[in-house]
């Protein structure tokens, strides 16, 4: 689709907030963003508090940019991909020169590492496997333009599939250890979803040693409501597993072994499952080697397998396994519904979440600006409509829910989620996250895996 540059503001009478763009306006808007955020080589993940690359948001961007330019889109994630590691991990940071985001390159210290890139600097762990997916993604779109386009994704596409089955590797290689199955995170911040109440306990049992080295925080400069963010005492936490891996070495097999966080994340693991899917498609369409097709096979059963056993055997919701204590954790949010993104749960359990998520608890609050999940149900203890991960609603969750739906043939159910999706952004501030009763955008505004999203649903057929 060709993007209306012009935009207008319409108001709607009744609305909870006062400006709503019609549908092409937005896209203009959303298009600016990404060229706004635009540094020439990379696209930051947001203009203030992001000025950098992340791993999973270059994802979702690259399929925003190729709606715009599917070059563009390519070149995005060709630039994650030549900051992989030589193990296979995807870094969920890679370094620009901008100094205004904590903790950056000197802080993670990775030239440390044995298998880290020279070229560039980056951070020392990972974030959700949702790579896979954009290649597909650029791939459909790429074919669905010119011809020039066409033949370049699919070059693309077949070119970086040995990245990405690499990146997968690494990931059973140092990431599945014990029984549960699950694809294990060591820090927080490789879920994407940096304190939801998801980690509490296991966050509790990390105890900041001595040896933190003093720091200054910069994001709560930058938010204008400092408690939207993780505390003070979340981020010695966060910055001291840091600092445990950066006195390892980076040593995978080390940091698996002594890290004081070890946590089987469910959400990844979904991804993980549905990411390999994709990968046999692409592996067996661009005639990729049958052995590693049928790694991927493998890797994909056993992930869904593992995802369909942490079911809570009466609400049905998946579950994160604390590999420290050896425990299910049972908080709910909306990782709980992974079973929906991959499949794989017996019929009876499908059935449960689905109702679940439709129900008041979830997308069915009454009181709910968009009818799409929120981080937290409304209705636990301890949901927080404004807090980071603690309840406010995300757009590439949404994103990544009615993409799953649509591959599942759940045409209704993906639409409602674009749908919702939509009236959620449509005050055009892209927000990062927000609050799910009034729709103001939270954290920071112009955040371009939102834009990008939403530029994808407004392009889809
Ligand atoms: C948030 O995470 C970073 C740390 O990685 C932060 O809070 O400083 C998360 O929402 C994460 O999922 C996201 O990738 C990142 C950039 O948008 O911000």
């Amino acid at each position: 689709m060709t993007v209306d540059a012009t935009s207008t503001t319409e108001g709607a009478p009744g609305d909870r907030r006062p400006v709503r763009y019609p549908e092409p306006a937005l896209a203009a808007r959303a298009a600016r963003v990404l060229r706004d955020n635009d540094t020439g080589a990379v696209i930051t993940a947001a203009p203030r508090l992001y000025p950098h690359m992340w791993s999973w948001d270059a994802a979702f961007i690259s399929i925003g940019l190729a709606r715009l330019d599917v070059q563009r889109a390519i070149s995005e994630l060709q630039t994650l991909f030549r900051a992989q590691w030589r193990n296979g991990m995807v870094p969920h940071i890679v370094f620009t020169e901008n100094d205004a985001y904590f903790p950056g390159p000197d802080r993670w210290g990775t030239e440390v590492a044995h298998d880290g890139p020279q070229h560039v600097r980056t951070s020392g762990i990972c974030q959700p496997p949702v790579h896979a997916i954009a290649v597909q993604r650029v791939l459909e779109i790429g074919r669905r333009s010119s011809a020039a386009d066409r033949a370049d994704a699919e070059r693309f596409a077949r070119d970086i599939w040995p990245s990405l089955y690499a990146w997968h590797r690494w990931l059973v290689e140092y990431r599945t250890p014990g029984s549960s199955g699950l694809i294990a995170i060591v820090h927080g911040w490789e879920s994407g979803m940096d304190n939801s109440p998801r980690w509490d306990v296991p966050y509790a049992a990390v105890q900041p040693g001595a040896g933190l080295p003093p720091y200054v925080r910069k994001d709560v400069r930058i938010v204008g409501d400092p408690s939207e963010r993780p505390s003070d005492r979340e981020y010695d936490r966060y910055l001291w597993l840091i600092e445990e891996m950066r006195r390892a070495g980076y040593d995978q097999r080390k940091i698996v072994r002594n890290s004081s966080f070890l946590v089987g994340d469910v959400f990844v693991t979904a991804l993980f499952a549905v990411a390999c899917d994709v990968l046999v498609e692409l592996g067996k369409e661009f005639g990729q080697a049958p052995e590693e097709i049928a790694d991927l096979q493998e890797w994909a059963d056993n992930a869904r397998a593992a995802v369909a056993g942490s079911c809570h055997s009466v609400s049905g919701m998946a579950r994160d396994r604390d590999l420290r204590a050896n425990r299910w954790l049972d908080t709910q949010t909306v990782a709980g519904f992974s079973p929906l993104l991959c499949g794989g749960a017996p019929d009876e359990v499908q059935l449960k979440l689905l109702s679940l998520l439709d129900s008041d608890r979830w997308c069915g609050h009454p009181e709910l600006l968009a009818p799409v999940p929120p981080s937290v149900s409304p209705m636990r203890p301890g949901f927080n409509p404004r807090q980071y991960w603690r309840g406010p609603q995300w757009p590439v969750v949404v994103w990544l829910f009615s993409w799953a739906f649509e591959r599942r043939g759940w045409h209704e159910r993906a639409r409602k989620l674009r749908d919702g999706g939509v009236k959620l952004t449509e005050d055009g501030s892209f927000g990062e996250y927000y609050e799910p009763f009034t729709g103001e955008p939270l954290g920071s505004t112009d955040q371009s895996w939102t834009a990008a999203v939403v530029l994808d649903w407004l392009c889809s057929d």
